[in-house]
């Protein structure tokens, strides 16, 4: 397929905003107007539309549906926060932050809590912040989708989390404001007010929180942000939910969704630890001020778009033919490699095999809250010597290998490692983040320059403060993997327009979703769609009533073990074919989006 070179043009910056503009969806799941065209373009343009699309995350709002990032009432709710986790800082005795979320939020959670547990640690003092990611540890590196829709799970490990503590601040991480898991913990929190004071962070409207039933409960995330609404004029709660436009692929939270959980709770945490170590006031300048440099690592990263899109063509070309794209890192940049790579099992349908991370040191660099997860099996595999045991002996130039480091790290480590690679493959390719006038490992450089096809040095001027950069570095390494892993599985063919077809009905949000996409694509109603969704994962022409009495959890279990759900019941609607002829068809174009594209130009 040809690509165009399309550009994305400024009118359609703000036109998701508009009150017709898919008026039934959530901002979260809306698509969004400057991708619409993200399948048909070069690597090259793909990187400007995700570029334009992440600056939304900053910008400011036009009407009044909207408030955003760096809107009056976001600013002061997070100095109200910041001020809570300055009070347990100062006396933490008996008292935890509590972090939690499903997916990508629920990585978050433990990125973000362990780089504060860290810096506490190097101040001598002891931990407080505690982590909870629905699944449990697996989840960190693996998809598991299912937890999502379990309310009381999430109250029974945030009990748990917090046995014997007399006072807990609860964030809980949202970004459609939409997962029961969460819900069921804020829930809990609000029946405990006397110990448990809850923060959501999302990125929806409140109106637009989630209001499905949840089964076996009384509440609903709407009810539940509802009740909160009511405690925040007493500050006994705190909702923070900017909207930061629709993501580049619909519903795909891990991108500006992720960004922007990390640089808010980031922003929180930090100003509440310089307030206590540092004695800095807490100011809503400091906190624009911090804002900004997130934007400016935001344009530091994207200067760098010509790289960032041979990254990407070079990804996708591995991809293409069947090979592998493989994230070697160090430190927390290695954790940020290992969540891109396991969030494309679910986004795009892939294999746990086609992206993967490494970090050095494996778990020992993690302190995960169940440790060494290898007994697990090889996708649990993480460390550098499982990539050298595991994956090394195979390797071949159609394998794409990327370095990520910084110049703090131990460079000459990543020489090693390279020339290891470089034995196997020529397609190795290093992205490294650099102090202006850090000349400490110019030497080893020179060696990694010699040993990689391409380097990508991303240099900070005037760079900030130690923690903040290091937290600069992490986005913006975030912003560039994304757009690696999301463009790879574009140029494969797994988007149609800027949505998923691919995607894994994992979840009753995967579920709900899918069944929208049908509508959109087929432009058949509602019920015909539902139908052909089931007779996709219970791989038959006729439901039986067994089927269609049950409830969408045993639909989405069912369909765990079953790929290609989406397509097939795309083709079925718009053929009216059997599921065989579907599957038939889809197996002589191995592109879905290909297959896909020719069956609703005939339609
Ligand atoms: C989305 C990612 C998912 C989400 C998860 C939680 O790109 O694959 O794993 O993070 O579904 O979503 P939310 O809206 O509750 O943060």
């Amino acid at each position: 397929m040809a690509r165009s070179d399309g550009n994305c043009s400024l009118s359609t910056v703000h036109e998701w905003e508009s009150p017709d503009y898919e008026p039934l969806l959530p901002v979260s799941e809306k698509s969004n107007p400057l991708t619409r065209d993200i399948d048909r373009v070069s690597a090259g343009s793909i990187v400007r539309m995700l570029q334009a699309c992440d600056a939304q995350i900053f910008q400011e709002e036009k009407g009044n549906t909207y408030k955003g990032l760096l809107s009056d009432q976001v600013v002061k709710t997070m100095m109200e926060v910041t001020r809570r986790v300055e009070i347990i800082l100062k006396d933490p005795k008996d008292s935890l932050v509590v972090l939690s979320g499903c997916g990508t939020s629920g990585r978050l959670a433990f990125l973000v809590a362990s780089g504060f547990n860290r810096e506490l640690k190097e101040l001598n003092q002891r931990s407080l912040y505690a982590y909870i990611i629905a699944g449990g540890d697996r989840a960190l590196f693996s998809s598991q989708e299912a937890p999502e829709d379990d309310p009381k799970l999430g109250a029974l490990s945030l009990k748990k989390v917090c046995e014997g503590k007399k006072r807990v601040l609860f964030i809980g991480i949202s970004c459609g404001l939409s997962a029961p898991f969460v819900a069921g913990q804020l829930d809990f929190c609000l029946q405990n007010h006397e110990v448990y004071t809850p923060v959501l962070v999302g990125f929806n409207p409140t109106h637009q929180a989630r209001d499905e039933p949840i089964p076996g409960c009384t509440f609903t995330f709407r009810s539940v942000v509802q009740r909160m609404q009511e405690l925040a004029k007493s500050q006994t709660a705190f909702l923070i939910n900017p909207a930061v436009g629709p993501e580049a692929i619909s519903g795909s939270s891990r991108m500006k969704g992720g960004s922007a959980t990390k640089l808010l709770l980031e922003i929180v945490l930090s100003a509440a630890h310089a307030a206590v170590f540092s004695h800095a006031p807490i100011t809503s300048t400091g906190i624009l001020q911090h804002m900004r440099a997130y934007e400016n690592a935001l344009d530091v990263t994207y200067a760098q778009s010509e790289a960032i899109s041979a990254l990407l063509e070079a990804a996708g070309q591995s991809l293409r033919c069947g090979r592998c794209v493989y994230y070697l890192g160090w430190g927390s940049l290695a954790l940020l490699g290992l969540i891109d790579a396991s969030e494309c099992k679910p986004t795009f349908g892939a294999d746990y095999k086609d992206v993967r991370g490494f970090i050095s040191g494996g778990y020992r660099e993690l302190n995960n809250n169940e440790g060494p997860l290898t007994s697990l099996g090889p996708e649990f595999c993480i460390a550098h010597e499982d990539f050298l045991h595991l994956v090394l002996p195979y390797l071949s130039d159609k394998d794409t290998v990327l370095l990520i480091y910084t110049h703090s790290d131990d460079v000459s480590e990543v020489v090693k490692l390279a020339s290891r690679v470089r034995e196997k493959t020529s397609n190795l390719h290093a992205v490294y983040h650099q102090a202006d006038g850090d000349t400490a490992a110019t030497v080893q450089q020179d060696d990694i320059n010699r040993l990689c096809l391409s380097t990508l040095k991303i240099t900070w001027l005037s760079p900030a403060p130690g923690s903040l950069l290091h937290m600069q570095w992490e986005l913006s390494t975030k912003l560039l993997l994304n757009a690696v892993s999301t463009g790879a599985h574009v140029l494969k063919g797994k988007i149609y327009q800027n949505h998923m077809i691919d995607v894994q009905v994992t979840n009753s949000k995967l579920y709900y979703r899918a069944s929208r996409l049908l509508q959109k694509l087929s432009g058949c109603p509602q019920h015909r769609c539902e139908e052909a969704l089931l007779k996709a994962i219970y791989r038959v022409d006729e439901l039986s009533t067994g089927i269609t009495s049950s409830d969408t959890a045993t639909h989405t279990r069912t369909a765990r073990s079953r790929t290609k759900v989406v397509p097939l019941a795309l083709v079925s609607l718009l053929t009216g074919c059997s599921l065989m002829e579907a599957e038939s068809h889809l197996e002589q174009q191995s592109i879905v989006r290909e297959a896909v594209a020719v069956i609703i130009d005939k339609a």
